[in-house]
């Protein structure tokens, strides 16, 4: 499969790169030379790898590496960035009112990934309307019902009907107006046969639907480039879903797509749930890509970013001993303030990405500002010992803080809590779970893991 193939020749360039002696222009044209091999495997075109090589061989020799990283984590880290760019190729669908046409060959997930942008955009808050132009297969509406009742919108559709383009200028009719998201399901064929093609051109002619989107599995390889060309010269492709990336297809056909539509990946499908749709993101799509074998590398490059190496380390002691000051909350929680860095290093960490949406970042931020005010108000040994802080002592940092009493008892409770939680947190992993929510979100524990991993 090109695309498991195309993940593969990636890893083995970064490999290559990772087990050099030393980084010289000859290895950088070697590296390169794979680069391109393994990208025109993959049917991307010419004149992107062309792009992505020469953009790699100019920052190799052109950017001195960043004060103490090493010459090999400088180039992985601009393959990395080269191949994300090539993948980045617009921002998501807009989350405004629009019509969306979803085309695609037999069983590639259209169906379900319209059902799964019906919940995705209800959840916003926008009233949606389905519209069943499947007129090829005869359980296809049924299918779409059944999605459309699950996530209680409504479904538009004509069983009995073969003229395609007539039930989606009546959907359209009857949704205009009252429904701010209209998603149009069509039919697929085996291959793209000239009928189909005809069929989805009227479609589009009478829907003028403002994103034609691609559906498109990720388990397509080499015909992933010819298949969106077509879908695109019949329609003009705006946006790509990639389904079944929870399967083993790692997505390199999808760069052969977005090559020849230039349209840009907006959603990747991630299992057969209404629920599992996840907005693209380019750093994701690469690393998962490049495998979790390179993930410390990867991590090892962003943690950079996250400056004190020792403050973490301590940290890290805190919770597993259990002896545990609001310093090292403190610490703790400015290492939370990171957000940029964290979420970050999060979006690069395949399976994190679903625990990434549950994390109201906004809210703990807000929070922890608070803290830290109250805390800057404390003296040393408050923050060593805070079971000495008694009533006259939080009327004191209160005032000092320009807080109440009650903030400060609140962060007294949260100290409290997260201190009892301590001791149990090294050995079980539901505790750790919890305490991670609880202190915003951000698994420091885990993130110590890997920042120690080669
Ligand atoms: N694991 C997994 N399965 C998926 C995903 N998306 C779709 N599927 C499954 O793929 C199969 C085909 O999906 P459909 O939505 O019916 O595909 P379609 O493109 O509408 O197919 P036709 O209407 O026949 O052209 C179904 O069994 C889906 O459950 C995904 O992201 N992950
Ligand atoms: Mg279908």
């Amino acid at each position: 499969m090109v695309m498991e193939g195309l993940g593969k020749s990636l890893r083995n360039v970064l490999g290559r790169l990772g087990s050099a002696s030393n980084v010289d222009d000859e290895l950088i044209k070697d590296l390169c030379k794979d680069l391109q091999r393994a990208l025109l495997e993959a049917d991307v075109n010419v004149r992107l790898v062309l792009d992505v090589t020469n953009k790699v061989k100019e920052r190799a020799s052109n950017e001195p590496p960043p004060a103490g990283k090493g010459m090999k984590d400088h180039v992985t880290q601009i393959i990395y960035q080269e191949l994300v760019a090539l993948v980045n190729n617009g921002d998501g669908i807009a989350l405004k009112p629009q019509t969306i046409m979803m085309v695609g060959l037999y069983g590639q997930g259209k169906t379900t990934t319209t059902g799964k942008l019906a919940l995705y955009y209800s959840k916003k808050g926008f009233s949606v309307g389905l519209i069943g132009a499947d007129v090829y297969r005869p359980a296809a509406l049924d299918q779409l019902r059944q999605l459309g009742e699950k996530v209680g919108v409504e479904v538009y559709g004509e069983a009995g009907e073969s003229d395609a383009a007539g039930i989606v200028a009546r959907g359209l009719e009857k949704f205009r107006g009252n429904k701010k998201i209209i998603i149009i399901d069509t039919s697929g064929r085996h291959a793209l046969e000239d009928d189909l093609i005809d069929e989805i051109k009227r479609i589009a002619d009478v829907a003028k639907p403002d994103e034609r989107v691609l559906v498109l599995d990720s388990q397509v390889g080499q015909q992933a480039g010819p298949q969106a060309e077509a879908f695109h010269n019949a329609v003009g492709v705006t946006g790509v879903i990639l389904t079944k990336m929870d399967g083993t297809a790692k997505g390199g056909g999808a760069i052969s797509a977005i090559s020849k539509t230039d349209a840009r990946i907006v959603f990747i499908g991630t299992g057969e749930h209404i629920r599992d749709l996840e907005a693209f993101d380019a750093n994701r799509f690469i690393s998962r890509l490049l495998g979790m074998g390179d993930l410390s590398a990867l991590v090892q490059m962003v943690s950079e970013e996250i400056d004190d190496q020792k403050g973490m380390e301590e940290l890290s002691r805190a919770m597993m001993t259990g002896r545990f000051n609001l310093n090292d909350m403190y610490y703790q929680m400015q290492a939370v303030g990171k957000m940029g860095t964290l979420q970050k290093i999060m979006s690069m960490i395949p399976g994190m990405s679903s625990m990434e949406d549950k994390i109201d970042y906004e809210a703990s931020q807000r929070k922890l500002q608070v803290f830290r005010v109250i805390m800057d108000s404390m003296t040393n040994a408050e923050k060593e010992d805070p079971s000495i802080i008694k009533a006259k002592r939080i009327e004191r940092i209160a005032a000092g803080a320009g807080v109440t009493p009650h903030d400060v008892r609140e962060l007294l409770k949260q100290y409290n809590q997260s201190k009892k939680m301590m001791g149990s947190i090294g050995k079980n992993r539901a505790m750790r779970k919890q305490f991670m929510k609880q202190m915003g979100g951000v698994d420091l524990d885990s993130l110590k893991d890997l920042q120690g991993s080669p």
